[in-house]
C-alpha cells in the first residue's frame, strides 16, 4: 500500500512539474504556424481515437467481469459460446477499418503535403515567393545562411511571418536536429546528405509568443547538447526585408576608443580566424568554425544561453568552458588580461546592423 502511494505521488508530482512546461514559445501544444497547428490536430486526432477505444474496450471488459464471475454463476457454469458468429466477425473487422481509415487518410495527406519541397528545386526561384535558409548545425552552435541574398547569420534565425520557409539542413560535425517546438518538426542534419523541409510562423501567435521562439537540437549530441539552443525571430514581410537590406548593406562602425582597442585585440588574438564580423562571410564552409557575429551586439542571448549582458559577455570570453563544456572556442587562445576582455567586449556589443 505505501509503496502505491509514493509512485502515486511522484507521479502527481512529475505531472504538476511537466504542466509548467507549457509556455507559448517553446511549447507543441501551443502551435504557432500552419505546420504545427496541423501536426497538432494529427496527435488530437490519434489520442482522440485511442481514448475512444480503450473507454470501449474497458467497458465491455468490465461488464464480463462482472456480469460473468464464477461467485454469481456458479463454479460449472459456461456462458452461451459466440465463436465463429458472423455478425460479431464483421463487425471487429469494419470498426478497426474505419477507424485506420479516419487516423489514415488525413495522416498521409498531410505528412506528404509537409515533404512537399519542390520549389525549391526551381531553377529561377524567386525569394519573395519562397524563402530559403540553409542551417548548418556545429557543436553547439547554429549557422543560418540566406542564400538568395548571400548573408549569414549564427544563433539567431529571422524568419517572415505568414509564408512557407524552406529549410536546407546539414551538420558539419555530428548529427544533430533541428527544432522549434512553437512552429513544427523537428528534422534530423546529418552529414552525409541534406534534408528539407518547411515551416510556417503566424503573425499573430507570434507577437502573442513574445520576444522569440525557442530553438533546440532534438539529437543527443555532446556534453552541451542542452545547451544548444537557438533563437527564432518571425517578423512581417516588410520588416524583413528591411533587416535584409540592412544586412546587404552592413557597415561596421566602432564608436569608442576601447572598441578601438577591441577591434585590434579581435585580430590579434585570433579570434578573427573562427569569427567572421560581417554578414557577407565568403570563407567556404569548413573555414566557418565559430558563429558570425555581425549581429551580435543584437542577440538575446550569449552563446545561445546566457542573457546578454557584460557579466556574461566577461564571463563567456574569460572562460568559455565554465558555460559550454566541451565547446569549440575553448583553448583556442591565451589567457586574457581583464582590461583586454573589457575591450574586446566593448568592441562586440557594437557589432550591429543599425
Ligand atoms: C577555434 C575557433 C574560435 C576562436 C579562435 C574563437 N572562438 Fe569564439 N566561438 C567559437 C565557437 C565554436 C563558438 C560557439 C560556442 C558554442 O556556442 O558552443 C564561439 C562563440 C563565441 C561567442 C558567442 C557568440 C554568440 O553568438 O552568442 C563570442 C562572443 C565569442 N565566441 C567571442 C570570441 C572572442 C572574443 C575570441 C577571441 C579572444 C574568440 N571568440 C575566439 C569559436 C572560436
Ligand atoms: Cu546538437
Amino acid at each position: 500500500m505505501w509503496k502505491t502511494w509514493r509512485l502515486l505521488s511522484l507521479l502527481l508530482l512529475v505531472t504538476l512539474t511537466l504542466s509548467g512546461c507549457g509556455e507559448p514559445f517553446v511549447s507543441t501544444l501551443r502551435p504557432a504556424g500552419e505546420v504545427a497547428e496541423d501536426q497538432f490536430y494529427l496527435m488530437v486526432l490519434s489520442t482522440f481515437i485511442m481514448v475512444v477505444v480503450v473507454i470501449v474496450v474497458m467497458a465491455i471488459f468490465t461488464y464480463v467481469l462482472v456480469k460473468f464471475r464464477r461467485k454469481k454463476s456458479g463454479d460449472e457454469a459456461l456462458p452461451k459460446q459466440v465463436e465463429g458468429n458472423k455478425k460479431l466477425e464483421i463487425l471487429w473487422t469494419v470498426i478497426p477499418i474505419i477507424l485506420l481509415l479516419i487516423l489514415g487518410v488525413p495522416t498521409v495527406t498531410h505528412v506528404f503535403g509537409q515533404a512537399d519541397t519542390k520549389v525549391m528545386d526551381k531553377e529561377k526561384r524567386n525569394p519573395e515567393d519562397a524563402l530559403v535558409v540553409n542551417v548548418r548545425a556545429n557543436l553547439y552552435w547554429w549557422e543560418f545562411e540566406y542564400p538568395d541574398y548571400g548573408i549569414v547569420t549564427s544563433q539567431e534565425l529571422i524568419v517572415p511571418t505568414d509564408e512557407k520557409v524552406y529549410f536546407q539542413l546539414k551538420a558539419s560535425d555530428v548529427k544533430h536536429s533541428f527544432w522549434i517546438p512553437s512552429a513544427g518538426g523537428k528534422m534530423d542534419t546529418n552529414t552525409e546528405n541534406e534534408n528539407r523541409f518547411f515551416l510556417m510562423f503566424d503573425s499573430k501567435k507570434s507577437a502573442e509568443a513574445g520576444e522569440y521562439f525557442y530553438g533546440k537540437c532534438a539529437e543527443l549530441c555532446g556534453p552541451s547538447h542542452a545547451l544548444m539552443d537557438f533563437k527564432v525571430k518571425p517578423m512581417p514581410k516588410k520588416e524583413f526585408q528591411d533587416w535584409v537590406k540592412s544586412m546587404e548593406n552592413y557597415e561596421q562602425s566602432t564608436a569608442s576608443a576601447t572598441a578601438g582597442q577591441g577591434k585590434e585585440l579581435f585580430k590579434e588574438k585570433n579570434c578573427l580566424s573562427c569569427h567572421a564580423v560581417t554578414p557577407k562571410d565568403e570563407r567556404p564552409e569548413q573555414a566557418r568554425t565559430g558563429p558570425n557575429l555581425a549581429t551580435f551586439g543584437e542577440r538575446s542571448k550569449i552563446a545561445g544561453v546566457k542573457d546578454f549582458n557584460d557579466e556574461n559577455l566577461h564571463a563567456w570570453i574569460k572562460d568559455p568552458e565554465s558555460i559550454k563544456p566541451g565547446n569549440k572556442m575553448t583553448g583556442s587562445y591565451g589567457e586574457l588580461k581583464d582590461d583586454e576582455i573589457q575591450a574586446l567586449a566593448e568592441y562586440l556589443k557594437g557589432l550591429k546592423t543599425e
